[in-house]
């Protein structure tokens, strides 16, 4: 969410808590449908506030009622011992990593480290990791994208956004760790990426804060002239390919299924530095990018300039007759752009006003060759709630839209959506189911592929409330799970989560195969590799003590439950220490890991694993070190002793 979501926030939820305690059904008046979440009020809604403003304690949660007609599933558990359908791909928000999450039964799996520190594993202060984040201690990740083929996920790749530090990381399916961090040049609050879906091609990325840039006319003080990026990032390569320079920030980002076109929802189109200046206009802006041009002014330098010394080529597209962005007006400060499975449209979503805009991609090129406006490819504008944010997709030609202020899902139909814009008699919509509370993303099962299979939605609710134990100031998130199956939603499970998770994908489990033991290839290996071989070690099988430089040491030693096979060295207090361990076992699930007692020194060695962290013994004395894993019987038993020689 933006700085500006975040200031509307407050007011929104103190607006929400009068809500809950007047019947929240009621704040849509007469417009209130009857859901099936058990609180139905017909009342008008914002009744004045109780003098006390500390909430009343809320009744025991009472199980949503969901009768006949709900869907397929009669319960979202998986037995013990029985696996998940899909793997769910979760953004971690401010803890900077991307979570894995077993779908439906909503257990954890795992956390992936990115762009933040893990005391378990040691990514961010071990040898490969550091090299990654440079001195970079957090990240702010939001949308998790995995990459595609043929428009459905190809299982390879997961990108990620960091918006705090404007980077963008891939982590590998088959490993599961990140291999790749690229920091877009100019990327001021990288929000919005989405991968193209024909293939394992681009990645784009939106910048969602203008900035000033270094070029004419700029001056930091004034707003209007800051500008914003369009990044292209080579998904196989991870290079960064070309940017497209606009006025106006960029928030959410798609792609449509052919490779011809990219989107980013535009608010603040005032270019605005507070919040009663990007309020201003009447309209924002849908931006779509013309990716065949971009890519032929790019190889002929047309429109091509360059910020600083940035190598990246950038076309300046800032002219509002640019013929590499097409600007579709839609209503004030949009949030979420989904397009659907079909291909077909493109949905951007009001945030301030209850609208959708559906925007049909076939037009596209008609008002890129500029024989139509650009608000002519708007095909309906249903109204759906209040604060719409993102949209899912079911695969039978229904949409789940996410509204924040109503805390719904609201479901729709879009062929009757675009059929009501000239028939006032069709109503779009077919259920709104309440949510817990203030829901911000939304995303069902394979809902961004041509294979969306309407089985599963996560409602990513922002605030908890009531709904879990109380656990003091800062409540988990609740990421509820919806049955979709049926014709009526049926709610079937509150899911707490650490802060916050923005953003999941489900991912059928077929597609997704981890290897179990490590494959030593990558980026980390020929790092590992290249000390070796300067070296003149095997490192699966060589245990060695080598003296780099008077104030250097490595260690190279391989592990085999239940030891280390080396159990003690010495170096000089000073020393600069490289401990490199090698996991000989290969035994599934048989991980070691290597701690130095008192030195902050820890890291995990998976299976045919190498691992490798440096520090600087700076204490004369014996050190234990062990390893942390719970590996063996005789766990305990494997350590070692560091010797630490004072200098004179
Ligand atoms: S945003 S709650 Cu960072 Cu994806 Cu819409
Ligand atoms: Cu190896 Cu514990």
């Amino acid at each position: 969410m933006s700085r500006k979501d975040e200031d509307t926030k407050a007011t929104e939820a103190t607006v929400a808590e009068e809500r809950i305690q007047t019947g929240r059904r009621g704040f849509l008046g007469a417009a209130g449908l009857v859901i099936g979440a058990g609180v139905v009020s017909t009342l008008p809604g914002c009744g004045p506030k109780p003098a006390d403003s500390t909430p009343t304690p809320p009744a025991t949660p009472t199980p949503t009622p969901e009768p006949a007609g709900g869907g397929a599933h009669a319960s979202n558990e998986v037995p013990p011992g029985q696996l998940d359908t899909y793997y769910g791909l979760w953004s971690g928000g401010q803890s900077g990593e991307i979570r894995i999450v077993g779908v439906p039964s909503m257990r954890e799996l795992k956390r992936i480290p990115v762009f933040n520190r893990d005391s378990a594993t040691g990514w961010g202060r071990d040898d490969f990791s550091k090299q990654l984040l440079g001195n970079r201690e957090s990240g702010d990740t939001h949308h998790v994208h995995p990459s595609y083929h043929g428009g459905t996920y190809d299982g390879r790749f997961i990108f990620v956004n960091d918006k705090a530090g404007g980077r963008v990381a891939r982590v590998r399916c088959d490993t599961m760790e990140c291999d790749h961090i690229v920091t877009v040049p100019f990327g001021h609050g990288t929000h919005g990426i989405f991968p193209q879906r024909h293939h394992t091609g681009l990645v784009f990325c939106n910048s969602e804060f203008q900035a000033p840039l270094p070029i004419p006319g700029t001056n930091p003080q004034d707003p209007h002239t800051y500008s914003a990026l369009h990044t292209a990032i080579d998904g196989e390569t991870m290079e960064l390919k070309w940017q497209v320079l606009v006025d106006g920030n960029m928030d959410l980002c798609a792609t449509d299924y052919e490779g011809k076109y990219s989107f980013a929802t535009c608010y603040n189109s005032e270019r605005g530095a507070h919040l009663a200046d990007m309020m201003a206009a009447e309209k924002d802006f849908l931006y779509v990018f013309n990716l065949a041009r971009i890519t032929a002014a790019v190889a002929a330098g047309t429109d091509v300039i360059r910020l600083g010394d940035s190598p990246v080529p950038v076309v300046d597209a800032r002219n509002a007759n640019s013929p590499y962005v097409l600007r579709i007006p839609v209503p004030k400060s949009p949030h979420g752009v989904n397009v659907s499975p079909d291909g077909k449209y493109a949905i951007a979503l009001g945030k301030l006003s209850p609208t959708a805009s559906i925007v049909e991609i076939a037009k596209l090129d008609a008002a890129f060759a500029g024989t139509i406006q650009p608000i002519a490819c708007i095909v309906a504008e249903p109204e759906l709630g209040l604060g719409p944010l993102h949209t899912a997709f079911d695969g039978r030609g229904n949409a789940y839209t996410s509204i924040f202020i109503d805390s719904v899902i609201c479901k729709w139909n879009i062929a009757k959506a675009i059929a009501a814009h000239t028939d006032d008699t069709i109503d779009p919509i077919v259920q709104k189911i309440d949510v817990h509370y203030q829901v911000g993303h939304t995303n069902a099962s394979m809902s961004e592929t041509k294979d969306a299979d309407g089985k599963w939605l996560i409602a990513l609710c922002k605030f908890s409330k009531d709904r879990f134990l109380n656990v003091g100031p800062l409540h988990p998130e609740n990421d509820q799970l919806i049955d979709i199956s049926g014709e009526r939603m049926v709610l079937m499970h509150d899911g707490p989560t650490y802060p916050e998770p923005h953003d999941c994908v489900m991912v059928e489990r077929s597609i997704i195969n981890p290897i179990k033991m490590m494959t030593r290839n990558g980026p980390r290996f020929d790092m590992y590799e290249a000390w070796a071989r300067e070296d003149g070690i095997t490192l699966l099988t060589d245990t060695r003590v080598i003296r780099k430089s008077d104030t250097s040491v490595r260690v190279y030693m391989t592990s085999r439950a239940p030891s280390f096979a080396l159990t003690e060295f010495n170096v000089k207090q000073g020393d600069s220490v490289q401990i490199i361990v090698t996991n000989q076992d290969s035994v599934e699930d048989l991980t070691h890991g290597f701690c130095m007692t008192h030195h902050d020194v820890n890291f995990v060695v998976n299976p045919q694993d190498t691992r490798s962290m440096t520090f600087v013994a700076d204490r004369p004395g014996m050190f234990w070190y062990y390893c942390p894993w719970f590996c063996h019987a005789l766990h305990l038993e494997m350590r070692g002793r560091m010797f630490v020689e004072a200098r004179a």
